[in-house]
């Protein structure tokens, strides 16, 4: 266990909707038109400007890939100022490059957040409800790639692992000792 980087980490159970924070991370698709789940939350939350901001991108870079990482403003969220949108991959069985993918994620949204220096960022436990992710692997994933980056990086200062479950909150206050 790392203290001094569990320092920098929270975890907390609810909606991230209603985490203060400079960034919010959205588990999105390629098409960044919206969906269910944290997605459809955080859209929800944010308004139609969002949904034009996000089609203004994709007719400029056409897909976003999983892995690859995006910013948009939040717009009417209360709570960030900022979205990071991240596309998850689809949970496969887990031999078709679904943890380095998911590393990715974290890593790129991580990427755009320090060169932000944004203090607080918030993620979801992002393939792990529609795309199937086990969310035991996907936080193993998410930490290790997080924990490597906040050793090398001052920003943000705060990462904050968002559970909208019981159980994978249980799983990640276990795993972290937080
Ligand atoms: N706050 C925090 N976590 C949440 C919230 C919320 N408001 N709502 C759900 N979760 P999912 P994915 C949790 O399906 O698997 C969308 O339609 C949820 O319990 O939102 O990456 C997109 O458009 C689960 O643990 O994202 C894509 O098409 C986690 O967030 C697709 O779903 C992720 O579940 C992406 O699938």
């Amino acid at each position: 266990m790392d203290f001094d980087i569990n320092s920098r980490i929270d975890i907390f159970l609810g909606d991230i909707t209603s985490v203060s924070c400079d960034a919010a991370v959205n588990a999105a698709n390629s098409s960044l038109s919206g969906g269910g789940g944290v997605d459809g939350a955080i859209h929800k939350a944010a308004g139609r400007k969002l949904y034009e901001k996000c089609s203004e991108i994709i007719k400029k870079i056409g897909t976003l890939k999983p892995g690859e990482a995006v910013i948009t403003p939040a717009y009417e969220m209360k709570t960030a100022s900022n979205i990071i949108h991240t596309v998850g991959p689809f949970w496969k069985g887990g031999n078709f490059k679904e943890r380095e993918v998911l590393s990715s994620c974290y890593e790129n949204s991580l990427k755009i957040a320090a060169d932000k220096k944004f203090d607080r960022v918030a993620f979801p436990a992002i393939s792990t409800g529609v795309y199937f992710y086990p969310y035991k692997e996907a936080f193993d994933a998410a930490y290790e790639t997080v924990s490597r980056f906040l050793k090398k990086n001052e920003f943000p200062k705060k990462v904050i692992f968002v559970f909208y479950e019981k159980s994978a909150f249980e799983y990640a206050k276990k795993k972290t000792g937080l």
